[in-house]
């Protein structure tokens, strides 16, 4: 009985420390690696009074069970999958102590704090993927990015124009509307998910939280006037992405530091299609040194002036008029795409 305790104690303890490195290191996550450090400490305080006793009847050279299935160890496909197997085996031996403890022992833990450790965990292993997907969300924020505004669109039909848009290059849509109530947005914004779903590429909603929610969109993007962005960042699921349009450096630090995914900063050149103070490239070099996540530029960027854009180091533009007034919109997105050099973007960040 001690050495099942035993090894499923060093298991527990074991999976737990790996969930919270990677909530700590890779995700800089400090509220989850907090909870995971206090159910780790949690679970081995239950067990403190048998400490000793538990390492005497330690025997690793009798264990018959001790051995690998391969001799080089498991072999992750990525972080998810290694959170996935930590995630288990922590909620494994969680199980086998809770047995144990319904068995009954004078120093044991009670079973429903042990089982109780382990529903946190199954709440703490999800927590930790999504914020992993989310991540990988958020490095796909570069390129050219396409704010689809249905008042530039002179008629055309909106699927058609992202269809058209994504096969010349654009990386990222958003649905953006100021004049429809959202109510009559959410078949197309339906529509335009589809087709980015079907083409790896993020849809993201302007302005509205719910309108997102409803469709779930993989984001929504919101400006200094809109609903605020840890709102929404509380409201949506934990990998879906919050973007904010920002206007100054201190704009952009508030943004990120209230869980906005990725910022829009603009305008980059004067622009007609938005009334907004024009930033100027030497304050977007600024704010994309600024802040840890992507920086996105807007406003006025066309084909003629985009490697000015993307020499202040940032990891994408996003554009209205250079693709929705073009003649060919698949060729617009193309030639606008192919003067993106992502390699000198800010992908590594
Ligand atoms: N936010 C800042 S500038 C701008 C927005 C939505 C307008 C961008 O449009 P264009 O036509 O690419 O200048
Ligand atoms: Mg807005």
């Amino acid at each position: 009985m001690l050495r099942i305790i035993d090894a499923n104690l060093d298991r527990a303890g074991e999976g737990l420390r790996v969930l919270e490195d990677v909530a700590r290191f890779l995700l800089d996550a400090p509220v989850l690696s907090r909870r995971l450090k206090v159910l780790r400490h949690t679970i081995l305080k239950g067990f403190r009074s048998m400490e000793d006793q538990l390492l005497r009847a330690r025997n690793v050279e009798s264990d018959t069970g001790a051995f690998s299935p391969s001799p080089e160890g498991t072999k992750y496909e990525d972080v998810v999958a290694l959170v996935k197997a930590n995630g288990r085996r922590v909620q494994e031996s969680l199980r086998v102590l809770e047995e144990l403890a319904r068995l009954g022992g004078p120093s044991l833990p009670s079973p429903q704090q042990l089982e109780k450790a382990r529903f946190e965990t199954y709440e703490l292993e999800q927590a930790i993927i999504l914020a992993l997907w989310r991540d990988e969300r958020r490095k796909g924020m570069n390129g050219l990015y396409l704010v689809l505004d249905i008042a530039c669109l002179h008629g055309r039909d909106p699927l058609v124009v992202a269809e058209q848009a994504i096969a010349g290059g654009v990386r990222v849509l958003q649905l953006r509307d100021k004049l429809s109530g959202r109510g009559g947005l959410i078949e197309l914004a339906r529509g335009l998910k589809a087709i980015c779903e079907r083409n790896n590429v993020p849809f993201i909603v302007n302005d509205y939280v719910d309108l997102a929610l409803a469709v779930d969109a993989h984001g929504v993007h919101l400006g200094q006037d809109d609903f605020p962005v840890s709102e929404a960042r509380r409201l949506l699921p934990s990998d879906r992405l919050v973007g904010c349009s920002t206007g100054s450096l201190a704009e952009a630090e508030k943004a990120q530091e209230h869980g906005a995914d990725y910022i829009a900063a603009g305008a980059v050149f004067p622009t007609k299609t938005k009334d907004r103070a024009v930033l100027g490239l030497e304050r977007l070099g600024e704010i994309a040194a600024g802040v840890r996540v992507p920086v996105i530029g807007i406003g006025g960027i066309n084909e003629n002036n985009v490697h000015l854009a993307m020499g202040m180091n940032i990891a994408g533009v996003a554009v209205i008029s250079a693709i929705l007034e073009a003649a060919d919109t698949e060729e617009a997105a193309r030639r606008l795409a192919g003067k993106i050099d992502l390699g000198v973007g800010r992908m590594e960040k």
